[in-house]
């Protein structure tokens, strides 16, 4: 493995800088080749749930000094709109939507990525890289939906994909089995508790949210939005559980339990790491650690942003106990925009009062409009990185063929087949981006940056219960993004050729495989 990679003109490409005028001087600069490389992804944290993106009313210090310090991205995407499809592109390099299997995972799903799939893990640790996935996984675990034997190693998992560690949940918060899996076994498991999950049938006994509401002592689920299954630490969840005992999660103490894993993980590594941390904040059910319930004054979702910047202050404060904080890339994101009430009555509607979880953008979490995919996004490498904001054009999809460049690795022909190498964009070397970005839910949607179609479908424009725009109509849509981000303005009808352009584009990538489900 090699300890630098010159990047200038002459060796290799001239990749991370141009070769003219006042840039010559860049163009010698020697860029080590394994720095470390850590992914913090949020769960539904949205455009404007951060400092730097422009929230006042919730304080996120850790965040913001890790934006000025790095490039905050403003035209950043995430691949689809909810959990499952976004982290496995984010994790192949392979669009879910070419798949009809990626939509979001019960806790009992067999591993959504098979072990012969190569994942940016693999990558990395071909590269010579320690690997760790700690946090929200929720891509399935073992080999078929159901067929887990959760007091055993439940297996293929993380370490079948190139994790050398893993310490996760299996799904979601809301989700059972409410346990964590260390290297796909469960963590302080409990002898006398055998586990037993199913998601078609009650285990008789076992009580139930929907008949035993009086048990209901820390969050009760939101009317007909589910949620009332097994109860687990006083929240009622999706899916029948037995079992867990000692091993069973404590809401309270997640974001402890992922920050202390994360911070073991960083002081033990003896070589250059990737770590991927999957935060639970500020995913439902939110029930932040005391230190941080009541601080945010609107309730349980804003007290878990301030747990989510604390968590990302412990991480940092690893890296620099450690002296490493110079030598690692951090990249920090969310898997899909922002959503008030998924299911619990935590009051999040109720006390949002004028903060903008979605920025300026219409929709949220599931939906097509860009509050749906349009996602905080920042990269910070304190010797590398100068700090900027950059409005280029970027996508998680291309997280994967920009690291191996980073790493010094080329990507199989059959792998990441949908990454594109923006290694210099990423850095702020350049600021060219994608030409398109392609975003998922229940329909695609393309945009160029300035442009952006939305093809039609049958699926209803509002859903109820989250109360979120979805974006889906049966007409088309073509919005002017750069004149009206908040995608009030149909304007399919004036740009036909507009249109028409950018679903030839769309076209042109779906015959390549497309089963959006
Ligand atoms: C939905 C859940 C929601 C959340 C989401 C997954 C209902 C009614 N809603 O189906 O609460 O769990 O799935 O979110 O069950 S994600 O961010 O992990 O994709
Ligand atoms: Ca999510």
């Amino acid at each position: 493995m090699k300890n630098s990679l010159l990047i200038g003109c002459g060796i290799g490409s001239c990749m991370l800088v141009s070769c003219t005028g006042n840039q010559k001087k860049k163009a010698d600069m020697v860029l080590p080749q394994t720095p470390n490389v850590i992914f913090i992804v949020a769960d539904d944290l949205g455009y404007g749930d951060l400092g730097c993106y422009g929230a006042t009313r919730v304080q996120t210090p850790h965040v913001d000094s890790l934006a000025a310090s790095g490039i905050r991205f403003t035209d950043a995407h995430a691949v689809a709109a909810t959990s499952t499809p976004s982290r496995y592109s984010l994790f192949t390099g392979h669009y879910s939507w070419r798949r009809n299997d990626t939509g979001i995972a019960p806790g009992d799903a067999g591993m959504i990525i098979r072990p012969e799939q190569t994942t940016i893990a693999d990558m990395f640790k071909q590269a010579g890289y320690m690997t760790g996935a700690i946090g929200k996984w929720h891509l399935g675990l073992g080999d078929t939906t159901g067929s887990q034997d959760w007091n055993k190693t439940v297996a293929p998992g993380p370490s079948e994909i190139g994790f050398d560690y893993s310490y996760l949940m299996a799904a979601t918060g809301d989700r059972v089995p409410c346990v964590w899996m260390e290297n796909q076994m469960v963590a302080n498991y409990d002898p006398d508790a055998p586990i037993f999950v199913s998601y078609s049938t009650p285990f008789p006994g076992e009580p139930l949210g929907r008949e035993h509401p009086e048990m209901l002592t820390k969050l009760r689920p939101s009317p007909n939005q589910g949620h009332s299954d097994a109860i687990v630490n006083g929240i009622s969840r999706i899916g029948y559980m037995k079992g867990g005992g000692k091993a069973l999660w404590q809401d309270e103490n997640i974001a402890d339990t992922i920050a202390a894993k994360a911070v073991q993980f960083i002081r033990q590594a003896d070589k250059p790491f990737f770590l991927y941390v999957g935060t639970n904040d500020v995913h439902v059910p939110r029930y932040p650690h005391e230190r941080f319930r009541g601080k945010s004054g609107m309730g349980y979702r804003g007290d878990a942003i301030l747990q989510f910047d604390w968590t990302v202050g412990q991480i940092m404060q690893a890296l620099k106990d450690k002296g490493i904080l110079e030598e690692t890339l951090v990249i920090l994101t969310s898997d899909n925009g922002p959503v008030l009430d998924d299911g619990y009555m935590d009051q999040a509607v109720e006390l949002v009062g004028d903060h903008k979880p979605w920025g300026n953008f219409r929709g949220g979490k599931y939906s097509i409009f860009e509050a749906g995919t349009r996602i905080p996004f920042i990269v910070s490498w304190p010797t590398q990185v100068k700090p900027a904001v950059s409005d280029a054009l970027v996508s998680h999809i291309d997280l994967f063929a920009s690291m191996a460049k980073l790493v010094g690795e080329t990507v199989a022909p059959d792998a990441a087949t949908d990454s594109q190498e923006h290694l210099a964009t990423l850095l702020g070397t350049d600021t060219a981006g994608r030409e398109y970005v392609i975003e998922a839910a229940s329909s695609l949607s393309i945009t160029d940056g300035e442009w952006k179609y939305i093809s039609p479908n049958n699926y209803p424009s509002y859903y109820e219960y989250t109360q979120i725009e979805s974006g889906n109509s049966t007409e088309e849509q073509l919005y002017h993004l750069s004149e009206d981000m908040g995608e009030q303005h149909n304007v399919a009808s004036e740009y036909t050729e507009k249109v028409a352009e950018l679903k030839a584009l769309l076209e042109q990538e779906t015959a390549k495989g497309y089963m959006l489900e």
